[in-house]
């Protein structure tokens, strides 16, 4: 169903990935050089959480919309069961322990915490039908993220419901279609008029690169967008094999700033380019460029600090302001980048946040989120319980106290008092958002 296209301005909403109580450190991503560094080590579930909420409450008291996105139930036991593993539960977890134990912990992964990759969103200024679209990411790249995508199609769909919204399938699962969502994706420029940088890979010698143009063209196709709006560029392979695994690790853009590395795309020059070309054919003002040199840093301070996985947010005051992971402070050439970034004007300030249970799986404060451009009448057609108002907050926080351990190794992983718990704990969040049924929506 279409509605018209809407005048009103949208505002930029975040929506947080709430971290699962299954939080764990399973190295399971490859071409995420934190990941697998950490691969085998104890996670602290309940901490990861609470950093998280931590970040939700600044962005939300900064007078931002924020939302939360509930995470799937794991482990996903239709997909062992899927395996041949049968039996009850204790002993679908112990043979698949014994005999396939990479499966049991893609099963019991909680990556769908990082919602940059959980969709694309298309405000409804910029498509055709005057709908948001949103098209959840097939995550074809990984067996534990690619389990992801139903029951993510299923979230979005309980909460973006009615005719402002249009949920979309995920694209086909095939490697020619491969895509990871928001995280290869920027829109640039105004609320009313927007321009949309989709990036793509090639594989590096190293690593896979994640997503394929196929896949990002189609996802413009179906949104609606208008073709001379849209942007198609190549992440560097140099970037790829460095640890650069989704665009969002190396660029980051809001409104009409860009901020990435000199070794970001294949063709910086021509990157920058394409974009002022379409910039200028669709009327819009050129963007705010602005490239880190390899002289201030390389590739590997821009990897670990996760500069460029920093969110921008608006500031009362019309500015932008950057919110950042702490690392960034460790990583002394980054960090003067970034002042310099705020004494020259382009930012009004930043904020950086300990979020090392994310950082330690390659997750930064932009993987933890998902913009979603809505207007006030969007906006009040979201299921209620997804926003972040301060009650809500309290009330996910005494759930996470209540529910969440703070230590998780790979061996808990086996363990059916585990999967209790957490379904327990599914069933509780449901209520807190307002949809029951998302204790049953694998
Ligand atoms: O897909 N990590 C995620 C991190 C995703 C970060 N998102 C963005 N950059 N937008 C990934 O690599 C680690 C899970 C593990 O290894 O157990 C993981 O999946």
């Amino acid at each position: 169903m279409s509605t018209q296209p809407t005048v009103e301005a949208a505002v930029e909403c975040q929506f947080d990935g709430l971290v699962g109580p299954s939080h764990n450190f399973a190295g399971l991503a490859q071409g995420n050089l934190a990941a697998q560094g950490n691969a085998g080590s104890v996670s602290n579930p309940r901490a990861a959480a609470l950093h998280g909420f931590a970040k939700m409450r600044a962005v939300a008291e900064a007078g931002i919309p924020q939302g939360w996105l509930p995470p799937p139930l794991r482990p996903d036991l239709d997909f062992l069961r899927g395996l041949g593993f049968a039996g009850s539960t204790a002993q679908v977890l112990s043979k698949a322990a014994a005999q396939a134990p990479d499966m049991l912990r893609v099963a019991w992964s909680a990556s769908a915490m990082w919602v940059a990759n959980a969709a694309t969103v298309s405000p409804a200024a910029d498509t055709a039908d005057g709908a948001v679209h949103f098209s959840p990411a097939n995550l074809l790249s990984h067996a534990h993220r690619a389990i992801e995508a139903p029951s993510r199609m299923r979230h979005l769909q309980a909460i973006f419901a009615g005719p402002n919204f249009r949920v979309h399938p995920p694209l086909a699962a095939v490697p020619e279609l491969a895509d990871e969502g928001a995280a290869n994706h920027t829109r640039l420029g105004s609320a009313e008029q927007g321009l949309h940088l989709f990036v793509y890979g090639r594989h590096g010698q190293r690593f896979r690169a994640r997503q394929t143009l196929n896949a990002s063209r189609a996802v413009a196709r179906r949104h609606g967008l208008a073709e001379e709006r849209c942007v198609y560029l190549e992440q560097s392979a140099l970037a790829i094999d460095a640890g650069v695994f989704h665009n969002d690790v190396i660029a980051v853009g809001h409104r009409d700033l860009h901020l990435s590395h000199a070794l970001a795309y294949s063709d910086a020059q021509a990157a920058k380019e394409a974009v002022f070309a379409a910039a200028a054919s669709a009327g819009l003002a050129p963007p705010r460029w602005i490239v880190a040199p390899e002289q201030s840093f390389g590739l590997e301070q821009a990897v670990q600090s996760y500069l460029f996985n920093s969110q921008l947010l608006d500031g009362p005051d019309g500015q932008i302001w950057l919110l950042g992971s702490d690392t960034i402070a460790e990583a002394p050439g980054v960090l003067a980048w970034l002042e310099g970034l705020v004494s020259e004007g382009f930012l009004s300030h930043f904020r950086l946040f300990d979020l090392r249970q994310s950082m330690r799986n390659g997750g930064g404060p932009a993987c933890l989120r998902l913009r979603v451009p809505l207007t006030a009448q969007q906006r009040a057609a979201v299921l209620p319980g997804a926003w972040c108002h301060p009650a809500q907050l309290d009330r996910l926080e005494a759930w996470v106290r209540q529910h969440y351990r703070d230590r998780l190794a790979l061996d808990d992983l086996r363990d059916p008092a585990l999967v209790e718990e957490v379904l327990q704990a599914q069933q509780a969040l449901g209520d807190i958002l307002g949809w029951p049924a998302l204790a049953d929506a694998l």
